[in-house]
């Protein structure tokens, strides 16, 4: 059946219900770990020093879901990073997404997960992936990934003028789903695959649509969680070179939550006048 990736119904159903029906134990937790937390927000600590990216972690790791990080921009990322950031991570309650982008023949993508300088697979719950090179990486890492490590394919950029097409995003689609246990969902713009249990992480976000002067394409936490039915925003530059990036990440996380609850249908309404009371209390939140 051939999926459109733009015409597909928009899904409804929690983070825990989701979590019920994934079959990568990675997305399981984080769907659960979401619903707990009560934040979707992702945050790419694109540090480039072991400092910056400790501090950045350690400030906002209370309001996040997942740390993604890019361990091969930081100077001297070493086990000791990344220890530190797994114990953040157990401290704060959120995983490590390593953004590796893998897209080379299977005997190299293996290397790059489990060996290379970064022992990606030691430390991180997900690894991304480009589905280009074939199904032969996905192969490869479904025998040597440990069954608590899932595989984001990337389906969809958010960069000005990227050669992804509608076909290419099904056949990705396509190609995760033989990929059950391994693959945990996607990274793209919209609500990609059918499947409840895939976990849909998307980045380009800031508070309102635009394209930056990098050809960055922007969209705004509700158009991304309400509108285009993803569930998780990955947010960098917006809180990471903020004044206060703590006051940035708490601002982008009641956005994301705001758009879910709006999505699955239990956002607060707005007071409405027949139920305001004398001595009934009008919640005012949200
Ligand atoms: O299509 C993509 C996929 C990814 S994972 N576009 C992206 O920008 N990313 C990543 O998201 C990118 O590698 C960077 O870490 C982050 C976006 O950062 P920002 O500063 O533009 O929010």
């Amino acid at each position: 059946m051939q999926q459109q990736a733009s015409d597909e119904p928009k899904r409804q159903p929690t983070y825990t219900e989701c979590a019920a029906h994934s079959t990568n134990l990675a997305a399981q937790s984080l769907f659960q770990l979401m619903d707990n937390k009560k934040t979707n927000l992702a945050v790419a600590a694109d540090a480039q020093t072991p400092e910056q990216l400790l501090d950045l972690a350690r400030r906002i790791g209370p309001e996040i879901c997942l740390l993604k990080t890019h361990g091969d921009i930081v100077h001297q990322f070493d086990a000791n990073t990344a220890a530190e950031l797994l114990r953040l991570a157990t401290e704060h309650q959120f995983l490590i997404f390593e953004d590796r982008k893998i897209a080379d023949v299977p005997h190299i993508a293996t290397l790059q997960a489990i060996r290379g300088s970064h022992w990606i697979s030691n430390w991180a719950h997900f690894i991304s992936v480009h589905g280009i090179a074939g199904e032969g990486p996905l192969k490869a890492l479904s025998e040597c990934l440990s069954k608590e490590c899932g595989i984001l394919l990337v389906a969809q950029m958010s960069s000005a003028g990227n050669l992804i097409t509608k076909a290419y995003t099904n056949k990705v689609v396509r190609m995760g789903k033989r990929y059950p246990s391994l693959v945990a969902g996607f990274i793209a713009q919209e609500l990609v695959s059918n499947d409840a249990g895939h976990i849909h992480m998307t980045p380009g976000v800031a508070l309102c649509r635009h394209t930056s002067t990098d050809g960055q394409q922007y969209l705004s936490p509700q158009q991304v969680i309400r509108d285009n039915g993803s569930d998780v925003i990955i947010v960098g530059r917006a809180i990471y070179e903020s004044q206060n990036q703590l006051a940035a990440a708490q601002t982008f996380r009641r956005l994301g939550w705001n758009a879910y609850l709006e999505r699955i249908g239990q956002a607060n309404p707005a007071p409405s006048i027949q139920f305001v009371s004398a001595t009934a209390p009008t919640n005012h939140s949200g």
